[in-house]
């Protein structure tokens, strides 16, 4: 039992130091990273392809998108004309910052202004694995209950912004918006808040605006 324990840190330290590594070498290259979480089915791949279809041609973008298997979100993003490169974490329920590191590598971020990484969908485990990113983002749909800020506390304490999507579905759920606010900032106060229908392109423009003014403030143009 202690082995096991003892396993896991490693893997928390060694994860810790890349991403370290990574961090200092998205400040070197000038790139403003985004490590994009949620349950599975929020609507992260969705919003990437909007962002994909308005970002594209005003900045350098690319994606890298974190699944068990299959390469679907890279094909479906890189239908949008930005490069989105797929890691296979073949059961692993997160992305770890060497794999970022190898992808990194491959997307050549030294030519970019912004790269998003969609993380595996689930609610525990990408929160507790550092990439090296600047911001932490995280998305809650209408569809997944509000009860989950409370049960889920450390990606919500962990992100700068959270997205609340679905807003379409709301009305034929009983999704409380405000108890599910209040509960997210119980944990995290300055959480930043986007009400979405990626679907219906509802809070998109406001999402757009958020990462271009994070790019500013991180120093890229
Ligand atoms: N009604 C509605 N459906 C959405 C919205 N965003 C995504 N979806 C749908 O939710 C499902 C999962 O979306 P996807 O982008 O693959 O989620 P991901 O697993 O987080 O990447 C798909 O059927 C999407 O069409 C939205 O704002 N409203
Ligand atoms: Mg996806």
């Amino acid at each position: 039992m202690s082995k096991e324990i003892e396993v896991a840190r490693d893997v928390l330290q060694d994860n810790t130091q890349n991403a370290v590594a990574n961090r200092q070498r998205f400040g070197r290259e000038g790139v403003y990273v985004v490590n994009l979480m949620s349950g599975p089915g929020a609507g992260k791949t969705t919003l990437l392809e909007r962002t994909a279809e308005a970002l594209g041609k005003r900045v350098r973008m690319a994606v890298i998108t974190g699944d068990i298997a299959t390469t679907r979100d890279a094909d479906r993003i890189g239908r949008h004309g930005v490069p989105a490169l797929q890691i296979n974490t073949g059961g692993a329920c997160h992305i770890e910052a060497h794999q970022i590191a190898r992808a990194a590598d491959d997307l050549k971020t030294g030519k970019l202004d912004l790269l998003i990484i969609e993380n595996v969908g689930n609610l525990v485990c990408p929160a507790e694995f550092d990439l090296g990113e600047h911001d932490k983002v995280m998305m809650l749909s209408c569809t997944e209950g509000h009860d989950k800020p409370g049960k889920y506390p450390l990606m919500f304490q962990e992100s700068r912004a959270l997205i609340l999507n679905k807003m379409d579905l709301q009305p034929h759920t009983n999704f409380d918006v405000e108890a599910a606010l209040a509960d997210a900032r119980a944990l995290n106060p300055t959480i930043e808040v986007i009400k979405m229908s990626a679907w219906k392109g509802e809070g998109l423009q406001t999402w757009f605006d958020w990462l271009l003014a994070r790019m500013a403030a991180t120093g890229r143009t």
